[in-house]
């Protein structure tokens, strides 16, 4: 048995794995403190008012289940069926991401579902401490050092283990780097984004379809939007560093028309503030956190971009994180000395973290190059029908990584396998006629197992 000492545990931030985890933990009888450097977002309103929306799905939401979160969420959720694929010339397409609307993808808002969150974890019985960011830790002595930035007041206090859910720019990750070396490499991507609004329409209403997540690809770099449930659309523009258009290029309000006049023009009277919004707010810079270890022995563990911090492009850091939470609660159920605990959630998770970053690379050039090109199409094509005739065994990408719970590398090996298949059986054609689907099918059966989605 444990004391109740050890079953104490004290989180970083009360961002979206902080506040996911603590219910968690607290729901099992843990101890929990969560200490977060802003103010309480459920008091003063959140990051004024601005609608910064996330894409959700079925591992976040599998999540967000064991925390019986997941209902009140999807209240305010807005169903998005598939990318809207806006050409150049204005057309439009809409390509399905599943089989119905069973496998859709869901845009909620951050602020209202951190709010949620942390409504759940103090109902749970968790404690949440707010205007407390942590500032410097003492391993030695089990003591971390708490700053309120409102009067620059510190507080010392003692702790059994901590768990860093403080995200991208992690400072229990810089303590812990200052102890030991956790092989922490950081990886920018020479691309950044600006983020850009359209509100509603005169009469209220959605300006664009509502169901949809928008994407004007354009080769080397793309504009992309995700609905709100307040009628207006969050676009992120995602652009070169440097080059011809690039952010060292496009820096004013007019500069910026003159690109959208060029390769996003029906986006132009969607975005009525396009010239103030892009000088408002310095280019996002995008990157990948990589880290060897996640964990000090038995004194502190990192999850979410703490630990694993990824490119924005399969929409999967937030489910990623929730589903660190789940594997870390139940890690610390079934080893009840703390170490043996955070070293079984790397050795599960780190896997996984690595294969989910991967795929998030990969899926930019896809959004922003493949969707309008017809190799893309028929290779998209072919993959529905053997989906179709290979059941549970040809499983479409998107569909492992967004409509089930097999492990991220799970997904990326076979992805990979299939991807192969694709290629060699459209290389050369134009349409699925001209397939050899005797030598297809042989290929998928000698090359892939069936699939069992433990879920
Ligand atoms: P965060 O949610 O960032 O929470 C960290 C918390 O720690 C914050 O509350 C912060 O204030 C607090 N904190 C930081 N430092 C300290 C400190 N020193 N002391 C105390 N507290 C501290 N993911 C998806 O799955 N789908 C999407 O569509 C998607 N869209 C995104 C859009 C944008 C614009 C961005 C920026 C990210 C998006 N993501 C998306 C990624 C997702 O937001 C993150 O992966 C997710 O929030 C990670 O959760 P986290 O709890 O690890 O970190
Ligand atoms: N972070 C998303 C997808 C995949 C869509 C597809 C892509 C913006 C920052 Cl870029 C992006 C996806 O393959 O058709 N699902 O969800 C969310 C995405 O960007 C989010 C809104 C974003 N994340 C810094 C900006």
């Amino acid at each position: 048995m444990q004391t109740s000492e050890s079953r104490s545990i004290t989180l970083i931030g009360a961002g979206l794995a902080g506040a996911l985890l603590a219910t968690l933990l607290a729901r099992r009888g843990w101890q929990v403190d969560v200490h977060e450097k802003r103010g309480d977002p459920r008091v003063k309103g959140y990051e004024g008012g601005r609608s910064i929306n996330l894409a959700l799905a079925e591992r976040g939401r599998n999540a967000l289940r064991q925390a019986d979160a997941d209902d009140e969420v999807m209240t305010q959720a807005v169903m998005m069926r598939g990318r809207m694929v806006h050409f150049l010339d204005g057309r439009q397409q809409l390509q399905r991401y599943g089989r119905d609307d069973s496998e859709v993808i869901w845009s909620i808002h951050r602020g209202d579902l951190n709010i949620c969150l942390l409504d759940l974890a103090e109902q749970a019985g968790a404690r949440l401490h707010f205007h407390q960011r942590l500032e410097s830790v003492d391993f030695d002595a089990k003591t971390a050092r708490f700053i309120d930035d409102r009067d620059a007041s510190a507080h010392d206090l003692g702790f059994t283990a901590l768990v860093g859910a403080d995200g991208a720019g992690s400072s229990l990750r810089a303590a812990m780097m200052r102890l030991s070396d956790l092989g922490e490499r950081t990886e920018f991507l020479d691309h950044s984004y600006k983020e850009l609004v359209i509100p509603p329409a005169e009469d209220g209403g959605f300006k664009i379809e509502p169901n949809a997540l928008h994407i004007w690809p354009r080769g080397r770099y793309m504009c992309i939007a995700l609905p709100n449930d307040e009628k207006t659309f969050t676009v992120t523009a995602f652009l070169p560093n440097e080059g011809e258009p690039s952010f060292a290029t496009v820096k004013t309000g007019a500069q910026a028309m003159a690109l959208f006049q060029r390769d996003f023009a029906d986006a132009i009277p969607l975005i009525p503030d396009l010239e103030q919004d892009w000088e408002r707010n310095p280019p996002g810079l995008l990157a990948t956190l990589y880290l060897e270890r996640w964990h000090i022995d038995r004194r502190a563990v990192l999850l979410g971009d703490a630990a694993h911090a990824m490119v924005p492009f399969h929409g999967q850091g937030m489910n990623c994180a929730f589903e660190d939470c789940v594997a870390l609660a139940r890690k610390l159920e079934e080893h009840t000395d703390l170490a043996e605990a955070f070293a079984a959630f790397q050795a599960e998770r780190r896997p996984n973290a690595l294969a989910i970053q991967q795929m998030a690379l990969e899926n930019y050039l896809e959004m922003r190059d493949r969707v309008d090109d017809p190799d893309f199409l028929l290779q998209r094509e072919l993959e529905r029908a053997l989906q179709e005739r290979h059941p549970g065994r040809f499983v479409p990408h998107y569909t492992m990584v967004t409509f089930m719970l097999i492990p991220y590398s799970v997904a990326l090996a076979r992805s990979d396998i299939q991807r192969g298949i694709l290629v060699a059986a459209t290389l050369g054609k134009d349409s699925l006629d001209a397939i050899d689907w005797d030598a297809v099918d042989a290929d998928v059966l000698a090359r892939l197992d069936l699939l069992v989605d433990a879920a």
